[in-house]
């Protein structure tokens, strides 16, 4: 069992809704994730654009860019074993009237809005989590933090 990062962001539309801001908190840390990095910021739109770049052109690209910029989030650095697979399906489907369907007791269930304002964000993939992890955290060291602590997750 090898301790994984990724990255988990709490989208605006959940941020501004204290309440839930701290349900979600409480959901991180009552799954056995170590917070290794937290912070709260907004993106301007151009910000969104880069990080969403996979999908503009999409039908929704226009009203998901605008909605990532349209005010606070807060986003983790996130560690745990098999930290990617287990924030996603704490998340559940994408889209939120799936999610309610299939899978009532995820986050974007419980939570989300419409399918694009869906409460959170996760890597999905290994090497996502790297890319997304820079681009939310540019002075982390992922290999200098394992380094130093995955003995102690170990022992
Ligand atoms: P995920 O966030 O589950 O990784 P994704 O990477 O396919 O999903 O899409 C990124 C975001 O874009 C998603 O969280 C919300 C928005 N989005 C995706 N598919 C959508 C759709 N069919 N309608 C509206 N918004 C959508
Ligand atoms: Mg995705």
């Amino acid at each position: 069992k090898v301790l994984q990062l990724t990255l988990a962001v709490i989208k605006p539309d959940a941020v501004a809704h204290p309440v839930m801001l701290e349900a979600l908190h409480k959901i991180i840390l009552g799954n056995n994730f170590v917070v290794v990095k937290r912070k709260d910021l907004a993106w301007r739109r151009q910000d969104s654009e880069r990080f969403y770049a996979e999908h503009s052109g999409r039908f929704f690209y226009q009203r998901l860019v605008e909605f990532m910029s349209s005010g606070p989030m807060r986003a983790y650095v996130l560690a745990r074993e098999d930290a990617i697979r287990h924030w996603r399906e704490l998340m559940g489907p994408t889209k939120v009237f799936r999610a309610r369907y299939t899978s009532p007791a995820t986050i974007r269930a419980r939570f989300g809005l419409t399918d694009t304002r869906n409460t959170t964000h996760g890597s999905d993939s290994v090497e996502s989590a790297q890319r997304e992890i820079r681009f939310f955290f540019p002075d982390f060291c992922a290999e200098e933090w394992l380094e130093k602590e995955e003995p102690s997750f170990r022992s």
